[in-house]
């Protein structure tokens, strides 16, 4: 059964996602309502028919940005959306149907208990998932939670995420980073430096084959060199915080 709310909303950040996005679109809405996609640029015919969509259900809304501008910069418009609508959480997950439409029930139920807290996924991979993806993020865990001091991020990279949108909104206008490919990770370090809690839940990611319609435009070289200097600033930064880490730290025991 569909969940109606007025205070969580599903946001979907879209860039040249396919047919998939359809689908996506579709799941979505049969588990909650409402849901936003955020068009991001494309230039794939998607975002003419997911209007049309929009038109014909008032559970979806559908924000078309004229050019491509990253993925966090999609988010940020969403969220101030969504705050302006009086939203106070948003799940966001990707619009190319690799995340688990099933799972955004449960995600909600948990951000409901714990308002304060974000709600992190964990991926459980598939035997489609690419090795080298399920390695590399072993190295962005690993600095997430050195810099966050072992704050409890179970993986620094899944987007499927239910946030408080007030903390993240902040975070987001005093910082330029975090506009692109940057997002997922950097977002959830500084939100455990602001002090939001995280709680992680594991759900299925699927990487589907470009035969079953399944598009990434994660970038090796070019998202790497990103991920790697967003690192750097973020070890900067943990750094002049370790003393405020240090001791929220030490009054947690
Ligand atoms: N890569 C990328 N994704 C974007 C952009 N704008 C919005 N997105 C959305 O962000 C999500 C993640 O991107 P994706 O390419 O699927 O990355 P991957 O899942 O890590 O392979 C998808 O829903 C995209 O449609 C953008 O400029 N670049
Ligand atoms: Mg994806």
């Amino acid at each position: 059964m569909t969940v109606a709310s007025s205070t969580h909303l599903v946001l979907i950040p879209s860039y040249n996602p396919g047919e998939k996005v359809f689908d996506t679109v579709a799941n979505a809405r049969a588990q909650w309502m409402p849901v936003w996609v955020v068009v991001d640029g494309s230039t794939d015919g998607t975002p003419q028919r997911l209007l049309r969509l929009a038109d014909a259900d008032p559970g979806l809304r559908v924000i078309v940005l004229p050019d491509n501008r990253g993925k966090g910069a999609a988010v940020l418009k969403g969220l101030e959306a969504a705050t302006a609508a009086g939203f106070s959480h948003v799940l966001l997950m990707d619009s190319d149907g690799q995340h688990p439409a099933d799972r955004i029930q449960p995600f909600m139920a948990a951000s409901e208990a714990r308002p304060e807290a974000m709600i992190l996924g964990m991926p459980v991979f598939g035997d489609d998932a690419p090795m080298i993806r399920v390695r590399g993020r072993r190295i962005s865990n690993w600095w997430a939670n050195l810099e966050t001091l072992g704050a409890g991020i179970g993986d620094s990279l899944y987007g499927f995420r239910v946030y408080p949108i007030a903390p993240l909104c902040e975070i987001m206008h005093r910082h330029r980073w975090m506009r692109r490919f940057d997002f997922d990770p950097e977002a959830v370090v500084r939100l455990a430096w602001h002090g939001v809690a995280p709680v992680n839940l594991p759900a299925p990611v699927r990487y589907p084959s470009a035969d079953e319609g399944g598009v990434s435009h994660f970038n090796y070289l070019r998202d790497n060199v990103l991920l790697t200097w967003m690192h750097i600033r973020l070890v900067f930064g943990f750094v002049l915080r370790l003393p405020c880490l240090v001791l929220r730290r030490l009054r947690r025991h």
